[in-house]
């Protein structure tokens, strides 16, 4: 990697993941989505990166930030919520910009009813972590900083 300390990563949420931590504290857990983005800015940093995080409720606003991120981020981490099961729209703009991404889910979806046992982004991603609750999003970004050079500082 050319400059670890200037690079950016995209993390991405997907539809209805503004709701973390209103209901559904069995599934998803009580930390709210600001925890999460909390928790990837520092987790980012301490690998010398600096996290952008987004989150969409839309399809398409979603494929934006992924086209956005070719030019403006070294990788990226999604968790495309419901979106991952249906969207090979998702699938093909993540395969298309080519930079490396990690799939993110907070439950375990193979746990769950059969219609979330299936992602599209996990096929475009080169490695996918469910079940961590938000946990995983510092184990993705730690297994991209890993898959890009970038080095935890000490
Ligand atoms: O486990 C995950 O991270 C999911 O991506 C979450 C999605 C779900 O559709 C996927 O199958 C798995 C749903 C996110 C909805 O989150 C809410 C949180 C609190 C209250 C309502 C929704």
């Amino acid at each position: 990697m050319a400059d670890a300390t200037s690079a950016t990563i995209y993390v991405l949420n997907g539809p209805n993941l503004n709701l973390l931590g209103t209901r559904e504290p069995e599934t998803y857990g009580h930390a709210t989505l600001a925890d999460v983005e909390k928790l990837c800015a520092e987790t980012a940093q301490q690998f010398g990166l600096s996290a952008d995080c987004r989150q969409s409720n839309r399809e398409g606003e979603l494929i934006d930030f992924i086209h956005e991120a070719r030019s403006k981020a070294v990788g990226i981490i999604i968790n495309a919520g419901a979106y991952s099961h249906t969207s090979i729209a998702l699938h093909d703009a993540i395969v298309g910009v080519k930079l490396p991404t990690v799939e993110v889910h907070i439950s375990n979806i193979h746990a769950r009813e059969s219609f979330r046992h299936h992602s599209f982004t996990a096929k475009a991603a080169f490695a996918s972590i469910c079940g961590f609750g938000i946990d995983g999003y510092r184990l993705a970004i730690s297994g991209l900083a890993a898959k890009i050079g970038a080095r935890a500082s000490t």
